[in-house]
């Protein structure tokens, strides 16, 4: 009797273990590498690095399937999953649901890297379609921002710049100006692989697998589902009606 009191009173102190998402809510979760400006100091392209993009592609992956979201949007050091509202795993405990997938990205990263690296891991909640939609088109305005603000710094440091000086040059400048400083560089902003301007997208496609039946000795046909690599998603409005059909997908479903 003594030991079941000792051990409620030890589970009452666990103060966020009754923390769950609301019910019907969209949740998107984030994950953000820890202190990569400096992970990335050596080692790697800048300002975007090919590999370095691949391995987050590849975390990105382990999410989608591991969590069953239903997409994913990866640019810059971090990655955002989308569940919708009837999403059911770990009771939808929210300690459970951070601390697991910042373990997925954070394993999944270091094994790909072959360096020990960390990942932070935080919830946001859209009570409405037209928040996810939101929400996306800011990480994709953010993906832009990073991108074009990478290449000003990396190219003036490259050209001999100090740090001080090179951030001088473009900040707070137009997005024509920066583009403009590019051009003079002999860089053609437009012209950079999309994925790196607007981040990678990755959602679950159904495709037909043809499989051998032992048993009535013949081949068979089977629908199967498979992660979608998407370097080349479409942008701002675009973009949205893009995201839109994830969402239209779970309503015509409930
Ligand atoms: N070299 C290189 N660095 C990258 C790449 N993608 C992200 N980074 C770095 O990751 C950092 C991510 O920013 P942020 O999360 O704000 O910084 P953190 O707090 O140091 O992780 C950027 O500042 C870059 O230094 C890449 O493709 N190549
Ligand atoms: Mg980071």
């Amino acid at each position: 009797m003594k030991n079941d009191e000792f051990e409620q009173r030890m589970r009452a102190m666990e103060a966020f273990h009754t923390l769950r998402l609301p019910p019907g809510v969209w949740t998107v979760l984030r994950v953000d590498g820890r202190s990569f400006t400096h992970f990335t100091e050596t080692g790697f392209e800048k300002p975007i690095d090919s590999r370095f993009q691949q391995m987050m592609r590849q975390t990105a992956q382990a999410l989608l399937e591991e969590l069953h979201g239903r997409y994913a949007y990866t640019e810059s050091d971090e990655i955002s999953v989308l569940f919708d509202p009837s999403w059911d795993m770990f009771d939808r405990e929210l300690e459970k649901l951070v601390s697991i997938s910042a373990a997925i990205a954070s394993a999944t990263f270091t094994l790909a890297s072959q360096r020990i690296a960390h990942f932070d891991s935080r919830v946001w909640l859209g009570s409405n379609p037209s928040d996810v939609v939101d929400y996306f088109r800011w990480r994709q305005t953010d993906a832009e921002r990073c991108a074009l603000n990478g290449w000003c710094y990396w190219t003036l440091r490259k050209a001999g710049k100090k740090p001080d000086e090179a951030m001088a040059l473009f900040h707070k400048k137009s997005l024509a100006d920066k583009i403009a400083l590019l051009h003079q560089h002999a860089i053609d902003y437009d012209t950079l692989p999309i994925w790196q301007r607007r981040g990678t997208g990755l959602y679950w496609e159904t495709f037909e697998k043809i499989g051998y039946d032992p048993v009535q000795e013949k081949d068979r046909s089977g629908i199967r589902r498979r992660v979608k690599i998407d370097e080349a998603l479409p942008l701002k409005e675009e973009y949205g009606t893009f995201i839109q059909q994830f969402l239209d997908a779970f309503v015509a479903h409930s």
